[in-house]
């Protein structure tokens, strides 16, 4: 079956490419994320209670790309391979650059992400969001944000996932816990920060 890069959603801009990576280059970069980035278990503020998110995360870019959501502000990692490699990859994929990107590690299947959408202001009007998946497959779950509508994609090793447009205004996505026996899955989000000094 052949998917066609750009998906049929409503008020948003996504485009899908599986095996956008040769799969032993995607191989090779997941070993090399997972054993040589700083990863941390951080804390987010959800209605006044610390709680730990479930997956590892990492924040790296610019010196002066400086994220904050729900309570948690991160001070950039400085850029280094292969992350870079993939950001230039990212970067001629979507036609536009990046100065960040937030690299999470799905542990298993215990690990998640919350429904939300990538709209805080200093990633600009309508962001441009490239997300590459290494190691194993999990179900991502777009939720329109008025009238419901889900629209389901199994991300796959080696894929880019791309958000633009009107996506983040009108779309939540997430990733929920499965209770399948599943394998770790590290993804990376590059994003453009603007509220550089
Ligand atoms: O792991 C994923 O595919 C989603 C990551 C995500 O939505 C984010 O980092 O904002
Ligand atoms: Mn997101």
């Amino acid at each position: 079956m052949i998917i066609a890069p750009h998906l049929c959603m409503p008020d948003a801009d996504v485009y899908y490419y599986p095996n956008w990576l040769d799969l032993s280059i995607a191989d090779d970069y997941l070993i090399q994320l997972k054993t040589n980035l700083a990863w941390s278990q951080d804390y987010i503020r959800i209605y006044g209670k610390d709680v730990k998110i479930p997956r590892l995360q990492c924040w790296m870019g610019d010196a002066d790309a400086i994220y904050s959501y729900s309570g948690l502000t991160m001070q950039p990692h400085a850029w280094q391979a292969p992350v870079n490699q993939i950001k230039a990859l990212c970067e001629e994929a979507a036609n536009q650059s990046f100065n960040s990107v937030l690299a999470n590690w799905y542990r298993d299947g215990a690990d998640s992400m919350g429904m939300h959408s990538d709209d805080e202001p200093e990633l600009g009007v309508q962001p441009v969001i490239a997300s590459v998946t290494l190691g194993a497959e999990r179900k991502f779950i777009f939720k329109h944000k008025h009238t419901g509508q889900k629209h389901e994609l199994h991300l796959s090793h080696g894929s880019l996932l791309l958000m633009q447009g009107e996506t983040q205004q009108h779309w939540q996505h997430g990733i929920n816990k499965t209770k399948k026996a599943i394998g770790d899955r590290v993804n990376l989000t590059f994003r453009h920060i603007y509220n550089q000094a």
